[in-house]
């Protein structure tokens, strides 16, 4: 597999039927290191004529005897050997992950060995893709279904955890026998496209896995708009998943919608008030607060206010920013100058709506973080729910505190949002927590904890936080079709007119 050195200073080409593909329009899009800001690599900025090239690719790897006719335990096998090779080079990618988006080295090393565990989940399931059979009020009709590939699967990945969104979809869509066209976004391409040597590594036949790198707007539209793409998965801001659902709409392609969310983290007055003050920073200021599921709405019950508020901003003051390879550093930089810019205008709109900022809300001082994207963990208080600090997502290190005294205030404030992601709640009341998860409307619950993910449980969003689910078995389901196969063996002509009702 390449190297950070093999890929610094390089142009790195699209990745198509098994070859390493210079883009159609020879332009390319460079990549900046986020704790520089300095340009570290090109990659291909990707168009319609590459991505029709990488379908079409696709598409006869389907019809490949090496990928059609392998049976389901040979493909779990291959599926197996590029989850090894992953986990032979998580270091590697870790770094290269690092590079391209400025996640903490410890977080993207979690990546790098969860990512083989995914794969090696779906790699066992590849020959339990089981129909059933069905028994009909005509006794004479054999009836049996089957799960089959969709085909040709666009999978569009975000900056903010590249790999890790990558795998959730990819690992089952080989192990269910699809093909796939993947467009990771044009600010970190690299641990994908090194991802694609171990994938030829892996042997698997060209074709069943592409990438074309660039744009949103070119490749990334042309993918969702390409008629012969049964599918999309996409994670990424609300508003370019509606954009993306209306282009596949135009050819019926399903969606898969991991979108953005404005999560209510809560805290009530019988909570362990440290531990919650942990989950709370867990939630907001891990990866600088870009993940889909930040806690960025902190509900603290009117009883315990002064004091959890006392405990969550000295862990807050103590975080650690810096260097993300540096170790004991806790907070990078953010993952592209577009995000730090949106940082500071959230900032601003957060103070003329009235909210009182406690601690943070500007770069930091240190010389030595100049020249990368960094900013200070940010807290609010005295925000009310309606301010558009608390409605619209800011995707940063941004908390905002709101108050609240009663359980169903708090119920009603936590759902009173566009978003349905995921929702946290601290108390040492079981009942408490179990009517939490059923009122709250968020498709991700954590009780006294805050981020826990696996892939082996179904997770996925409401509301504008999009539809369909990743990891668990359920994957299974999302990415396979059903065929409903009748068979008669009655021997008798039937009544051509009408249909059977039952003998
Ligand atoms: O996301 P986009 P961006 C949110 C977060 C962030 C905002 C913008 O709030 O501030 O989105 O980030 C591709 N057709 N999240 O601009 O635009 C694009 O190239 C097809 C939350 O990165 O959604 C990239 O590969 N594809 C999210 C991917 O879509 C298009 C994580 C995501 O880009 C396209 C990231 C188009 N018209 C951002 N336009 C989460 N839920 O984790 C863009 N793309």
């Amino acid at each position: 597999m390449r190297t950070l050195k093999q890929i610094s200073g390089q142009r790195l080409g699209h990745f198509i039927n098994g070859q390493c593909v210079e883009p159609s329009n020879g332009e390319y899009i460079d990549s900046l290191n986020p704790t520089t800001g300095k340009v570290w690599y090109q990659a291909a900025s990707g168009n319609e004529q590459d991505i029709a090239a990488a379908v079409s690719a696709a598409r006869s790897a389907l019809k490949n005897p090496q990928w059609k006719c392998i049976s389901q335990t040979d493909r779990g096998h291959r599926v197996r050997k590029l989850a090894d090779l992953i986990h032979e080079n998580r270091e590697m990618l870790a770094q290269i992950e690092t590079r391209d988006n400025g996640k903490l080295l410890r977080e993207t090393m979690a990546q790098t060995t969860i990512a083989p565990d995914t794969f090696s989940y779906f790699a066992g399931a590849a020959d339990k893709l089981e129909g059933s059979t069905i028994p009909l009020n005509k006794p004479d009709i054999l009836n049996y279904t089957l799960r089959e590939p969709i085909g040709v699967v666009g999978i569009i990945v975000p900056w903010n955890s590249p790999l890790y969104q990558l795998a959730w979809t990819l690992a089952p869509c080989l192990a269910i026998g699809n093909c796939v066209v993947i467009k990771p976004s044009e600010h970190t391409s690299a641990s994908t496209l090194a991802l694609m040597d171990l994938v030829e590594q892996a042997g698997f036949p060209p074709g069943v896995v592409n990438v074309v790198t660039g744009y949103g707007a070119s490749a990334g539209e042309a993918l969702t708009l390409h008629p012969q793409v049964a599918k999309i998965a996409f994670t990424g801001s609300s508003d370019t998943g509606k954009k993306v659902a209306a282009n596949a709409a135009t050819h019926l392609a399903q969606c898969n919608m991991e979108l953005g969310g404005k999560s209510p983290h809560c805290i009530f007055d019988d909570a362990d008030l440290d531990r919650a003050a942990n989950g709370v920073v867990a939630g907001i200021f891990a990866a600088a607060g870009q993940t889909c599921v930040a806690g960025s709405r902190i509900f603290v019950q009117d009883s315990i206010y002064d004091e959890f508020l006392d405990k969550l901003l000295t862990r807050t003051q103590q975080i650690k920013l810096g260097d993300p390879t540096v170790e004991g550093v806790q907070v990078g930089p953010l993952a592209i100058k577009e995000q730090l810019d949106k940082v500071i205008r959230y900032v601003d709109i957060a103070k003329a709506e009235g909210a009182v900022l406690l601690s943070g809300g500007k770069q930091p001082a240190d010389p030595a973080l100049n020249n990368g994207w960094y900013f200070e963990p940010t807290l609010f208080a005295e925000v009310d729910n309606s301010m558009r600090i608390a409605q619209e997502e800011v995707f940063g290190p941004i908390g905002c505190v709101i108050r609240f005294s009663t359980e169903a205030e708090l119920i009603e404030l936590a759902n009173a949002s566009d978003y349905g992601l995921a929702a946290g709640v601290w108390t040492q009341s079981m009942e408490r927590g179990l009517r939490f998860a059923r009122e709250v409307e968020s498709g991700i619950i954590w009780v006294n904890t805050y981020r826990a993910a696996s892939f082996a449980t179904p997770v996925g969003g409401f509301k504008n936080s999009g539809y369909g689910s990743h990891n668990g078995l359920e994957s299974l389901r999302e990415y396979s079709r059903n065929k409903s196969v009748m068979l008669d063996y009655s021997g008798k002509a039937q009544d051509p007119f009408v249909i059977r009702v039952k003998e």
